[in-house]
């Protein structure tokens, strides 16, 4: 099976529902096929990125991810009935639906290959869910949520990961549901301002808005009740995404800062499908699971998620008996004793002037060398030199969670990252 046979064979609601184990072989020809579309024209998914492809943690017991999906999927049962549950493990999306239909700027900077992983001109690694949106809509589903893997190439820090789960909700209000429900009592505290600065989408009356998003406020505010406790300080701010109008994001107070969970907002009207009745507005919301996790149960870094450590692997095994009470459910991580970290820096000139340089090819040539033996990234010396070139030097970080590293290990993978350098990135030279 290709790649495109997966995107168009069935539907996608269909697709979801199969047994994740009947989708093995899909998966393993899926891999494959990204090592090979690498080589490719403006394909760079890298090994590292294709072998996460086919870990899907969703459905490792022994992944916090997994009870974490499976504790938001038991809230919405009890608590919103009327959501159909769907896990979506195939990250390969068109362009199109990750971008153009959801109204992405042809400058937006997602669209780059700076900034996302791309097989070919057409399909890339999804980088958010909201790109399988339009499609569960369109099958006439009105509520639901959906989680899966999405892919960015992003900076390598404690909460950063060029791979991690999103779970997103859409909840559809048709034109006699948004009469019947516009008595509404009065927003929660800031709702109201935070909604009287923005646009609202065509067509729509600025109540029939009102209420959509108290409604989008409550549902999330009670998962968020529900996961953390009351305990727990959360606050709400205005934002913007292409896609959403009025849009809204939610941080959680968490180790000393404040960390980003949740963007959401009621999605522009050529969002929703045209077999959807006119006159209809939804909400959309994606929230990080790994940054909810990370929460739940105090996990200081998101490398951790990806660890095959039996010490990590065991602490969140399910009790035998079966039984998840709610002080497991919310247990706290019993952080094993880490390995000594390795520092070695990586010194170069750049000649802009021969080739742009982003510092995410820089990010994604070390990883494909040191995969999750790399805990940190950071710039930590820029200067111009008296002929006028740029010099730059990198602090690499390597720490394996699993083991102790030796000067001879990450001599060899600093050697080879230098001597990719060399050849790989235009414009740059090895000091
Ligand atoms: C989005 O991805 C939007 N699609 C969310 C959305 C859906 C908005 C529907 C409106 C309607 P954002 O890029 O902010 O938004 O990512 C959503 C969440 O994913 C963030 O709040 C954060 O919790 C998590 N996240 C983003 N980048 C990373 C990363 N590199 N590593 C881990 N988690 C991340
Ligand atoms: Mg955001």
């Amino acid at each position: 099976m290709t790649w495109a046979a997966g995107l168009c064979g069935r539907s996608i609601v269909e697709r979801m529902q199969r047994p994740t184990v009947r989708l093995a072989s899909t998966i393993a020809s899926t891999v494959a096929c990204t090592a090979a579309q690498a080589a490719g024209r403006r394909g760079n998914v890298t090994d590292a990125i294709a072998a996460k492809v086919s870990r899907k943690l969703l459905n490792d017991p022994c992944s916090p991810l997994h009870h974490l999906w499976a504790q938001v999927k038991a809230h919405f049962a009890a608590h919103h009935p009327a959501f159909a549950h769907f896990q979506d493990d195939q990250p390969v999306v068109t362009v199109r639906q990750n971008f153009d239909e959801l109204l992405f700027p042809a400058d937006h900077p997602g669209r780059s290959a700076h900034d996302s992983y791309f097989l070919d001109e057409q399909r890339m690694l999804r980088t958010h869910m909201t790109a399988n949106e339009r499609a569960i809509m369109a099958e006439g589903v009105r509520r639901f949520i959906v989680a899966g893997d999405v892919y960015r190439r992003d900076a390598i820090d404690c909460t950063h990961m060029p791979v991690f789960h999103q779970l997103e909700g859409v909840s559809i209000f048709t034109p006699d549901e948004l009469a019947a429900g516009t008595q509404q009592p009065p927003l929660p505290e800031g709702l109201e301002e935070l909604i009287a600065g923005q646009e609202v989408p065509a067509g729509a009356s600025r109540d029939a808005v009102r209420l959509v998003m108290g409604d989008l406020h409550g549902t999330l505010s009670r998962l968020m009740a529900a996961l953390f406790g009351e305990a727990v300080p959360m606050r709400w701010s205005a934002t913007t995404f292409p896609f959403t109008t009025p849009s809204m994001e939610a941080e959680v107070f968490y180790n000393g800062q404040w960390l980003e969970v949740v963007g959401s907002g009621v999605l522009r009207a050529p969002i929703l499908p045209p077999s959807v009745p006119a006159g209809s507005l939804a909400w959309a919301f994606g929230m990080g699971l790994e940054r909810v996790a990370m929460v739940l149960h105090a996990i200081p870094d998101i490398r951790l998620f990806w660890s095959q450590d039996a010490r990590w692997r065991a602490q969140f095994a399910p009790p035998s008996g079966g039984a998840h009470g709610r002080a497991w459910e919310r247990r706290r991580f019993v952080p094993f004793s880490k390995y000594p970290p390795i520092g070695r820096d990586v010194s170069f000139y750049v000649d802009e002037a021969v080739a742009a340089f982003a510092e995410n090819d820089l990010f994604d040539l070390i990883r494909s060398h040191a995969d999750d033996l790399v805990e940190s990234v950071e710039k930590i010396d820029e200067f111009v030199d008296g002929r006028g070139r740029s010099s730059r030097c990198y602090r690499i970080t390597f720490r394996s969670m699993d083991k102790t590293l030796t000067d001879a290990q990450v001599n060899a993978i600093q050697d080879a990252i230098r001597a990719s350098i060399a050849s790989s990135l235009p414009g740059v030279t090895l000091r």
